[in-house]
């Protein structure tokens, strides 16, 4: 640290220069990411809130309000009338605290200890964290010849040490929505929790549904679900940190309660524990400004632009790795090993993201691509070709 306070314009400009080498997504050149810019007014929101903190509830009354009115409007797109959960720091922190209350649950009613997650080999890397940091054993489950869980596979994965079985509703690499219905009626057969990871999903299925998209149900109405996560800092254009964590019952939040002695609350069952009013004061303010109208659209508008890639790839000649569910497209050159057309693609200028299951280049058609940079993008293919 400097020894003397430096002047505003030369801390700015230092700053400034390092954050010209950060990619923009405005240039339409990011093609894997599942976050995009935020939308303005929900980061205007979000600085007024900069100073509030969840993690004292009890000083910060508006604000836990306004948390609390997010997971209720959240818990209404995925058929939950009273729904029971945060906002937190993403995907990962939602996936861990499903995982956490599983644990725990099954720890203190069935006497479980070094209990096991099932997950599909399409999970998220997040749970792998969170099996690591609960000392839980993961058994994967394989998928079929459409890269969805296996349900044979699924099944002859339970034990009695399973604690969760774990399904994805838009997957990371393929944004494909497992068999959740199926998998429902099994948890509930053999009593065993059931997450489910919409974290890409969640703010875009219950829309294209609504639009008339033949998509699978995947929420609360379906009895085995305990747990949901779905992250407004991806479909929902929300600033990051946002992600969101829903459970069915009280009971899951109260399992995972530590006390907290000198805070306005006595107990407290998140993770994190100063943590960020703003993304739900800003998740708040973009949900309510677009409304299922404002959702249903941009839904719509980058499923057109998926199908307008997935038609000019196979065109092309390009191999189309599966029909897209939702904003993604995954392909391949018929004969150019993945890693050198993703490094051309480089060359090109184009942020490129190699999925493992199966190898493939993805493209995730976030809001910030829009149908011009398709165009090029499809123009460098052609030539590459
Ligand atoms: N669950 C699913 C289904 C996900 O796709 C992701 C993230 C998570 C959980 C974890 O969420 P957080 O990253 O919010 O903790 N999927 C992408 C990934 O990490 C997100 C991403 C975002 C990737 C921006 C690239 C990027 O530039 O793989």
């Amino acid at each position: 640290m400097d020894d003397k306070p430096i002047d505003r314009e030369d801390i700015l400009k230092e700053l400034d220069e390092l954050h010209r080498l950060d990619s923009d997504y405005a240039d339409g050149r990011i093609l894997g990411s599942m976050c995009t810019e935020a939308h303005p007014f929900a980061k205007e929101v979000y600085c007024k809130f900069l100073d509030t903190n969840l993690g004292d509830p009890g000083l910060f009354k508006g604000t836990k309000q306004i948390e609390g009115k997010v997971i209720k409007s959240i818990g209404e797109l995925l058929s939950i009338e009273n729904p029971y959960g945060h906002i937190v720091t993403g995907g990962t922190e939602a996936n861990l605290m499903a995982i956490r209350a599983a644990r725990n649950h099954a720890r203190k009613y069935k006497g479980i200890v070094n209990g096991e997650i099932i997950i599909p080999v399409s999970a998220h890397f997040s749970f792998k964290k969170a099996a690591d940091m609960l000392n839980l054993k993961i058994i994967e489950a394989e998928l079929d010849e459409n890269y969805k869980i296996d349900i044979d596979s699924l099944k002859s994965s339970i034990s009695d040490k399973t604690v969760a079985i774990v399904a994805i509703a838009g997957t990371t690499e393929l944004g494909l929505i497992d068999p959740i219905e199926e998998i429902s009626k099994i948890a509930l057969e053999n009593n065993i929790y059931f997450h489910v990871d919409a974290a890409f999903g969640g703010f875009s299925i219950p829309f294209l549904r609504e639009a008339g998209y033949d998509l699978p149900v995947f929420d609360f109405s379906l009895e085995g679900v305990c747990s949901i996560t779905v992250d407004p800092h991806k479909m929902g254009l929300a600033p990051i940190p946002a992600g969101g964590i829903l459970f069915r019952k009280e009971e899951y939040l109260e399992v995972m309660a530590v006390d907290s002695p000198y805070l306005t609350v006595k107990t407290q069952s998140t993770i994190v524990g100063t943590r960020l009013g703003a993304s739900s004061a800003a998740t708040y303010a973009i949900m309510k400004y677009f409304g299922k109208e404002g959702y249903t659209k941009l839904a719509k508008d980058l499923m057109e632009n998926t199908i307008f890639l997935k038609e000019g790839l196979e065109n092309l000649g390009y191999d189309v790795v599966c029909e897209p569910e939702l904003n993604i497209v995954a392909f391949n050159h018929p004969n150019m090993d993945t890693n050198k057309l993703a490094e051309i693609l480089e060359k090109f200028g184009w942020k490129v993201s190699v999925a493992k299951c199966p190898k493939s280049i993805r493209v995730v058609l976030m809001n910030h691509i829009k149908l011009n940079h398709l165009k090029e993008l499809l123009e460098d293919l052609k030539e590459i070709y």
